[in-house]
């Protein structure tokens, strides 16, 4: 029996979830409800599709994206951990952490009121312990329903207090990035990456009018993403995070991706639940934290 047979005998669910043959032939657990639809790797605890009833696809992934063991997903919902961005002090490490690139063990599969919840786990070893010195079990709750709740929940299995940077950062789809517009960031100040990190504020909603890639900082509120041409609002709520980091990369930054298609860039937007640089989430020893994305869609 392969792993995927075992895979989906024990975690299977007759007509809503099956464990599949993804992209690349990586496991994935296929959730199909009367409320929504949704598919989630083994490979980085990556959300990679959601669905709701009479909504088109909401998250977005890359034509080119790659799909293999070492390697990220351009798209749908990587889990950047235990560093968001570059490694500060090694820039031959892997951007934003290691556990996007690595199979993370799928630990349950259950149905409530709200949808199918399919929880992923990662944990510190040998081999992270070469990138990394903290020790730690995080874990991925993913709830498929008529919203997508991601619970990110970090437990410091170590004896030291740990600071530790941690993103979801979702690719969401829209129909012309030129023509959406953010709103719930008014008047909070982001770090513009964009203009040599200079510290700004935010005037009014957000619109995208070239290469954008800020760190908004001290904000826990919601953001709604704007769709004129798709006739929708996404919502994206959060819990347990000061950061929202918005990007999109433009024409010159989309060329110079292998994994992303030169004439792709207008159709995602970035909007990540995070907490980054100098807003690390510390950890103390045997604690658990827990950020939270909230994902919903309304019809304009
Ligand atoms: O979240 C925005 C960002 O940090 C950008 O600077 C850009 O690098 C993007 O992430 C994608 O990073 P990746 O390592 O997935 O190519």
């Amino acid at each position: 029996m392969s792993t995927i047979e075992m895979l989906n005998t024990k975690f299977g669910i007759a007509g809503v979830v099956q464990v599949v043959a993804g992209l690349g032939g990586l496991a994935a657990v296929r959730v199909e409800t009367g409320e929504a639809q949704g598919l989630v790797y083994l490979h980085g605890g990556h959300v990679a599709e959601w669905r709701p009833k009479g909504q088109d696809e909401v998250l977005w992934v890359s034509q080119k994206s790659y799909w293999a063991d070492g390697k990220p997903v351009r798209g749908g919902v990587p889990v950047c951990f235990p560093w968001f961005g570059p490694k500060a002090d090694d820039k031959a490490a892997p951007g934003h952490g290691f556990v996007r690139l690595m199979p993370w063990t799928l630990e349950a599969v259950t149905q409530e009121d709200e949808g199918v919840t399919v929880v992923l786990s990662t944990k510190s070893d040998d081999q992270t312990r070469k990138q990394w010195p903290g020790e730690y079990v995080l874990r991925h709750r993913v709830t498929i329903g008529r919203e997508l709740v991601m619970s990110l929940e970090l437990t410091n299995t170590g004896r030291e207090a740990m600071a530790y940077q941690e993103a979801l950062h979702t690719y969401f789809t829209v129909a012309d990035v030129k023509r959406v517009k953010l709103t719930g960031l008014e008047g909070v100040k982001y770090v513009d990456k964009m203009d040599g990190s200079k510290v700004k504020t935010q005037e009014g909603a957000v619109t995208i009018t070239a290469e954008t890639d800020r760190v908004y900082v001290g904000t826990t509120g919601t953001v709604t993403i704007e769709d004129p041409d798709k006739m929708r609002r996404i919502v994206v709520a959060k819990e347990g995070s000061t950061n929202t980091v918005v990007w999109n990369p433009w024409v010159a930054k989309s060329k110079a991706m292998a994994d992303f298609g030169d004439e792709e860039w207008p159709g995602m937007i970035c909007v990540e639940t995070c907490n980054v640089g100098a807003d690390a989430v510390k950890v103390a020893a045997g604690e658990t934290v827990k950020m939270v994305q909230r994902v919903g869609v309304v019809r304009m």
